[in-house]
Order: C-alpha cells, then structure tokens, then sequence
C-alpha cells in the first residue's frame, strides 16, 4: 500500500498536508464486489430454487454444504435441539448470552415506543380524520453466516428487534457445512425466540424465503449479513421481499484528545480490524507524540493477538494514524467519513458528539469501547456501513414495522375535497377519479 511506509504496521497521515484529501479519498474508497460471475451464479440458483422449490434446495444443500438429507424437513432444526444447545452451554456463557439478550430487548423497548409504534391520528375542523397506522410484519427471514463470521450476538441483534416489534413469525437459516452446527447460535436463537431453524445457507436460502417452497414458508423481509452470493442474491429479492441492507466490511473510527492509555485504543482499533481483512480501523489525534505512543502498542500488541494475520492485513491495507489540528478538525473529518462505529474517547465527549452528524453508532467516553456495544450495551450492532451512515441508520424495531395510511372523510370533508379533487382529475384527464368525488357532493346530487 503506497500509503504506509513500509516498515509500519498502519498508515500515518497528516490532515494539514496538501495532499490529505486525496489520500483520505483513497483511504476510504471500497468497491462493494459487485462480482458478475457471483451475480450469474446467484440469479441462476435463485431461479432454480424458485422453479424446483424444495428438490433444489436439497441439492445445491447436497452440493454447497455436503449434507445428504432426503428431504428439507430433515435440515429443520426443531425446538427441542435449540433448547437442548441452551441447555449444553457452560453457565458463565449463558448467563452472559441471556444478559446481553435481555439488555438489547430492554433497549428495543424503550425504541419501540420512542419511534411511534402508536401510530398517530387527528381530527380536522369538519370531522374527516386523518392517521397513520403501524403493523409489524408477519414473517421475517433471518441469514446468519456459517463460516468466520458465525456471530450468536447477530442472531440477537437481528432477532429481538423483530420480536419487539411484534413479528408473528421468525424463521432462521444458517448454513451448516457436513452438518457441524455451531451450539452458541443455536441456543442464541433459543433466548431470541426464534420460531423456525433451517440448516441452509447461500442464495439457495435466500430463494427459498423469498418464492417459498413446500416446506420453507415464504417471508416478507430478510435480515442478515451474509457472503458475496448472499448479498447478490438479497440484491436480487428485493422488491418481491423487503431486505435490511448489504452489509461492507466493519468499520471504526476513534477520535481521541490524546489522553486514553494508548493500549486501550490500539485494541480498539484491533477490535475491528480483527473481524477481517477488509476492516477499517482509522484513529484521529491532535497530539502526534499520542499517535507515536499508539503506534508502539499496536506494534507491541499485535504479536499477542491469536488473529495477528487478520489484524496485520486490515491495519496494513485500509487502517490510518491522522493527526489533525485540533478536535473541530477530527469532527469534520468524521463527519466526511460517515463511520460505522465512531469512538469519541475525551473528557466531556458530549461537546464533541454535538458536532457529529454522520455515525452509525457513537460511543462516548474512555470507557465506552466498540466491543461492549458489540455484544450487551443494547443499541443494535447491525450499522451502516461503507459511509451509509449518511443515509441510513441501526437496525431497529423500526425495521420490521410498516406504516398504513388513514383516511376517514366526513360528509363535510367530501364537500371541500370533493372539489378540489375533481378539478385536478379533470386536469389530469381521468374521468372516472373526477366523476367518483363528484358524486359525493351534495350540490351535484
Ligand atoms: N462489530 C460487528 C459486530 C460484531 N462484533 C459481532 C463482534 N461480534 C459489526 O460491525
Ligand atoms: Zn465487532
């Protein structure tokens, strides 16, 4: 990488030199693998899937994931086996699991009724009322990885929401390569109330929640990161179902006033990196000698972490040191780099997160380390990532509630709007719009 020296194990940048903005731009620059063979592949599968239901499901199952079953009821995990994995885990770690479950429910709670889960309706002078009115979706598809990134914390994250919002039914696919199945996801599943669990996995899963087939019933949103064919093939739904968003690669971003132990921000920035090669850990400070005693521990570390490869690659390839002038210039910077998790690690950081308008979650203070939001603080750890933050915001209960409309006119009200309505049909040369409001007028009958 042309940006780090190289005997550095992590980029160091100056936001004062003239050619910062250029190479910020390339720092943050990530084409989303928009792969055209990923893409034939996974239109292909969920073309089959839909045509072929079940018998498809079983072969690329057969095919992708080396499991013979006979029929896709036989790669449905029943209650008794998610209950049964609860019940096989150490008590430290389900105690915990059930904690961070509890703490992110009670979360969701409070953002439930926050976010007018009521609905709303008002009365206007001639009686006509008008509202909206708010329903959570009926079924919901959750993805959840099988491979490295098989995270039990995203069955929650994804999960509880969807039950806060009062979803009827949730149905949970996870690949389950030769049948090796991963007991903290299912019992994450159990404490989440997840309803239905089938051993799938890939763009033959997606398919089968987006068509339905006999034995998968067909839902109305998929939640859940996933891989390349995951993602093209959520690409692919959208529309027949709702989606979440396609997920980029974990990003954090510290702003730091130089005076955290610099250990506890080099394993911040690690905490992200470790995830995979792509990460982006990126650390601003206005005191150079601070960005010189992170850079110490992150070299002094980095030999102690057992994913030191991943780490390596992730800082090497897309992490940065900046010093900026002074923290007015860290909050702009931020704010053009839309994190995914944004640290403020300062005294008072209140003052500074006042100027951050751009951040999928923030997190204030030495004390407030992206992990601990990771696994229990209890916002959701499903975030824009790749500068969505922009537009888009945390998974929340939000995510699995739609809004319907409410229109009662009175008499009266058909009067005034009757008129109204018909000139502009008249306008617009529909007849028969004009025609309907005009036979509610009284002057016309
Ligand atoms: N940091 C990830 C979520 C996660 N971390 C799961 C650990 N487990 C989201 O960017
Ligand atoms: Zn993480």
């Amino acid at each position: 990488n042309s940006l780090s020296s190289p005997l550095s194990l992590i980029a160091r940048l100056d936001a004062s030199h003239e050619n910062f903005p250029a190479q910020l731009s390339q720092l943050l620059a990530f084409e989303a693998s928009e792969d055209e063979a990923i893409d034939r592949t996974a239109a292909q599968i969920l073309a089959d899937v839909k045509k072929r239901g079940d018998v498809a499901v079983l072969e690329y199952t057969n095919r992708y994931d080396r499991l013979s079953a006979s029929s896709v009821q036989q790669l449905e995990i029943g209650q008794h086996e998610l209950e049964a994995a609860l019940a096989s885990l150490a008590p430290e770690r389900r105690a915990a699991l059930e904690m961070a479950a509890q703490r992110v429910r009670a979360y969701h709670e409070v953002q439930k009724t926050a976010c007018g889960s009521a609905g709303f309706s008002y009365t206007e002078a001639d009686g006509t009322v008008l509202g909206q009115k708010v329903t959570p979706l009926d079924r919901v598809g959750i993805y959840v990885p099988g491979g490295k990134a098989a995270y039990p914390s995203s069955v929650l994250m994804n999960a509880i929401p969807a039950k806060v919002a009062g979803v009827t039914e949730i149905i949970m696919v996870v690949p389950t390569p030769d049948g090796i199945k991963n007991p903290l996801v299912l019992a994450a599943a159990a404490i989440a109330g997840v309803d239905r669990v089938f051993t799938i996995g890939g763009a033959q899963a997606v398919a089968a929640l987006a068509y339905g087939t006999a034995t998968i019933p067909q839902v109305d949103k998929i939640v859940g990161p996933g891989n390349a064919y995951v993602a093209a093939a959520k690409r692919r739904v959208f529309g027949t179902v709702g989606i979440d968003m396609i997920a980029g690669p974990s990003e954090i971003l510290v702003i730091c006033d130089g005076s955290t132990d610099p250990d506890w921000i080099a394993m911040d920035l690690f905490s992200q990196a470790e995830h995979d090669e792509l990460a982006q850990s990126i650390l601003l400070c206005p005191d150079a000698a601070y960005l010189d005693a992170v850079a110490a521990s992150i070299a002094k570390l980095i030999a102690t972490m057992p994913r030191k490869e991943i780490i390596a690659t992730s800082l090497a390839n897309r992490g940065a040191l900046i010093k900026v002038a002074d923290m007015q210039q860290a909050c702009d910077i931020a704010n053009s780099i839309a994190a995914e998790h944004l640290e403020i690690s300062t005294d008072n950081p209140q003052q500074w997160a006042d100027k951050i308008r751009h951040a999928g979650a923030m997190f204030l203070g030495r004390f407030s380390s992206e992990a601990l939001g990771d696994y229990c603080a209890g916002p959701n750890h499903v975030l824009p990532t790749s500068r969505t933050a922009r537009f888009s915001s945390p998974l929340g209960v939000y995510d699995f509630q739609k809004r319907s409309s409410i229109i009662h006119v009175s008499e009266q009200g058909a009067q005034t709007l009757g008129v109204v309505a018909a000139e502009l049909a008249h306008g617009e040369g529909l007849q028969a719009h004009a025609r309907s409001a005009e036979y509610r007028l009284k002057s016309k009958n």
